[in-house]
């Protein structure tokens, strides 16, 4: 059925599509499921480029029941005229020509290609049939391939045209290019498309490319069949279940602000420090750059690169310059402004990057991925541009009354990240003394245990000298460790948390630890499977237990994520009878009913107002003894949690402050209770020996 009437130079051609059928891999990386996109971001991308040129301003994709695909844009069509030197239309060489990739003009295309960039053929190569439709100069034109194995030559025919391009005559108003292919199951292991994939991919692409509408429709699939899948995500969708429900899901996506909308998707929930991300775009050399920067008040970098619209997740040389321009212009603004005091270093770096949310997204030629993934740019000379642009559009920013607010933000910003790094040098060099078991006997007040098995031994963090004190005695030597916090309570409100970390009593947990902190955390070296806080049931105690959870979750997170940090819960009354016949402990409100309860009549009750009260024994029974204690494990959600509280209390909301220690610290609730018990049980005998 096929009007087969090549010339020598066609067969050469068709040779080159057998070759992508017999190595798929050498083509799109594989025939999983990351091949099988690629096949549909080998055409999404020649739209796109499309769109860059400013050609095109909406690309349609579509997802078909029968698992076929379609991408289509308003641009100005593939060429349908016939070349001169091939003697074929554009179409048929863009689809049949390997490495074409409808690059008839590389001035037009001069920042295609990338990781992508093998051309449509080898979709075509690699698809059951592909039907393509160019809507030009008020007609349309239409071609089909199809690949088929051929029993009499004994191998596979790929791509080969049904029939000439045509003009159906079919009167349009659309100018643009629609593709619809088949991906061939006989190639890959799944032909099954990825909804969620390529939602994603294509959302990024509509950042990335500025006011271009992209919209994404998935005909397998109806609204209310998504709805029912992505349940508790988007609570707003739900209301849609009435009407269009049969309706196939079908999403757009179009930015307006481009990659600045992108950061602020990215920063989405997160408190930021100035309202609005900051853009910049620049051509430097022949690269053009493009970045948007917005800073939180989190602690971690989120940099999304991209070279060509392609991610590049490692890294690279523009990464590398987009790093150092930040710190390089950040660093000459502190100064210019006396932010930096003439005797004072430099920021580092990093100071700048805590809390920093970017998309730097560049287009340059001859791009070279390297890395183990391949997404790390490998070209050197991307370096001195994108510092360049980044320094200059910085610069530019910085001097804009609109950004003032902005900047000082970031310097803010690293003023504290300085802080901190110059506090947690100082903690590293006192544990650095010292921090093998061995040498724990040296360390400070911390009394430690005589075994040598970490995963055994126990670092209980007591507050208050005279509860180390109990605690000592109360131990059990072999695998116990005392580690007594000064009983002054910390005065966290006026404290800023790196002068919290400059306490020595901090310092000595980090050496007895063993670990290092930051970067050089190392689990393997824990010397305590368990580090227990031991802290009031007051104000103060809140507090310390608060600042120790933000300090581990800050700087050794993953002894909190791998489950080593326990509270320690002493009781708050201890129920009993005057003849010594009865003692009963009780931990919370509700137990305290129970075990009063239990005791019967002429009970005594003893409220214990800190640790330091107790004596050593009733320490060991209801706090120390693994065999009867009541310990709580730390998980990261209730760091967090500190860690927000002692933001909050940092800050200056007085009013947030005294409403959230009347709602958390317990010894309010307690209080009251013993009140109440007094007023009801009088006259039974009871009392409170305080
Ligand atoms: F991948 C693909 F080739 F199949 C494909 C190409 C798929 C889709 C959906 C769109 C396209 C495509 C190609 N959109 N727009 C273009 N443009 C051209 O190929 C084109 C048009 C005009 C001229 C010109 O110089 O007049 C040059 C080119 C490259």
């Amino acid at each position: 059925m096929q009007q087969s009437h090549y010339d020598a130079r066609d067969i050469t051609i068709l040779e080159g599509l057998e070759a992508v059928r017999l190595r798929p891999g050498m083509y799109i990386g594989s025939t999983g499921p990351k091949g099988l996109h690629h096949i549909l971001w080998e055409i999404v991308d020649n739209a796109i480029d499309e769109a860059a040129n400013g050609f095109a301003d909406k690309i349609d994709v579509r997802l078909y029941k029968d698992g076929s695909v379609s991408v289509e844009d308003n641009g100005r069509g593939i060429p349908t005229d016939i070349h001169p030197k091939t003697k074929v239309s554009g179409v048929q060489v863009v689809f049949t020509q390997l490495h074409a990739g409808g690059k008839f003009d590389e001035h037009n295309y001069s920042f295609s290609g990338g990781l992508h960039g093998v051309g449509a053929s080898v979709t075509n190569a690699l698809s059951k049939w592909l039907k393509v439709r160019v809507y030009k100069n008020g007609t349309t034109w239409e071609m089909e391939f199809h690949s088929f194995y051929d029993k009499a030559k004994k191998k596979w025919e790929s791509g080969i045209p049904v029939g000439p391009l045509v003009d159906t005559k079919e009167k349009t108003k659309k100018h643009g290019t629609f593709v619809h292919f088949m991906p061939d199951s006989d190639v890959f292991a799944t032909t099954d498309f990825s909804l969620q994939t390529i939602a994603h991919r294509l959302n990024e692409l509509a950042f990335l490319n500025k006011g271009l509408t992209i919209t994404l429709t998935d005909e397998r699939i109806t609204r209310n069949e998504f709805m029912a899948q992505s349940e508790g995500e988007a609570e707003d969708i739900v209301q849609l279940d009435l009407e269009g429900s049969a309706e196939p899901y079908s999403v757009t996506y179009r930015y307006e602000g481009g990659i600045s909308d992108f950061v602020s998707y990215l920063n989405d929930g997160k408190t930021k420090l100035y309202p609005k991300p900051i853009y910049y775009k620049a051509e430097k050399d022949g690269i053009l750059v493009e970045f948007s920067i917005q800073h939180t008040s989190e602690f971690t970098e989120s940099l999304f690169s991209f070279v060509n619209n392609i991610p590049t997740p490692e890294g690279g040389f523009h990464e590398m310059g987009f790093r150092s321009g930040v710190s390089r212009m950040l660093n000459a603004y502190a100064r210019d402004n006396k932010l930096i005091k003439d005797k004072d270093p430099n920021f580092l770096g990093d100071d700048f990057r805590e809390g920093i949310t970017a998309v730097l997204s560049i287009k340059m030629k001859n791009v070279q991925f390297e890395g183990q993934t391949k997404t790390k740019l490998g070209n050197p000379e991307a370096r001195v541009p994108v510092e360049g642009a980044v320094v200059e559009g910085l610069r530019t920013l910085a001097a804009m009354p609109a950004y003032k607010k902005a900047f000082e933000e970031m310097i803010k910003k690293a003023q504290g990240a300085a802080r901190v790094r110059i506090a947690t040098r100082q903690a590293k060099d006192t544990a650095r003394a010292k921090n093998s078991i061995d040498g724990l006997m040296l360390i400070g007040k911390l009394a430690a245990c005589s075994g040598k098995k970490p995963e055994l031994n126990e670092l209980f963090i007591v507050e208050g000298d005279s509860a180390g004190g109990t605690a000592k005695q109360a131990r059990v030597r072999q695998y116990q460790s005392i580690l007594p916090l000064r009983g002054k309570p910390l005065n966290v409100e006026k404290k800023r948390l790196d002068q919290v970390l400059a306490n020595e009593e901090i310092r000595t947990i980090i050496s007895a630890l063993g670990t290092g902190i930051g970067n050089d955390f190392n689990l393997d070296k824990l010397n305590y499977h368990k580090v227990i806080i031991l802290s009031d049931a007051d104000q103060d105690g809140f507090h310390i237990r608060c600042i120790l959870l933000t300090f581990f979750f800050r700087y050794m997170r993953e002894l909190v994520s791998a489950g080593h940090v326990y509270i320690g819960m002493p009781p708050l009354y201890k129920v009993y009878k005057q003849n010594g016949s009865v003692e009963e402990y009780a931990y919370d409100d509700n137990e305290l009913q129970e075990k009063i309860d239990k005791v019967g009549r002429g009970y005594l009750i003893q409220r214990y107002k800190g640790l330091g009260e107790m004596s050593a024994e009733q320490l060991w029974t209801t706090t120390m003894d693994p065999a009867r204690r009541n310990l709580t494990q730390v998980t990261l959600e209730d760091a967090v949690a500190a860690e927000n509280m002692i933001t909050m209390l940092m800050g200056d909301k007085v009013e947030g402050r005294k409403e959230f220690l009347n709602r958390n610290a317990n010894f309010n609730k307690v209080d009251g209770f013993i009140d109440r018990v007094k007023l009801n049980k009088e006259g039974e005998g009871n009392g409170e020996e305080d």
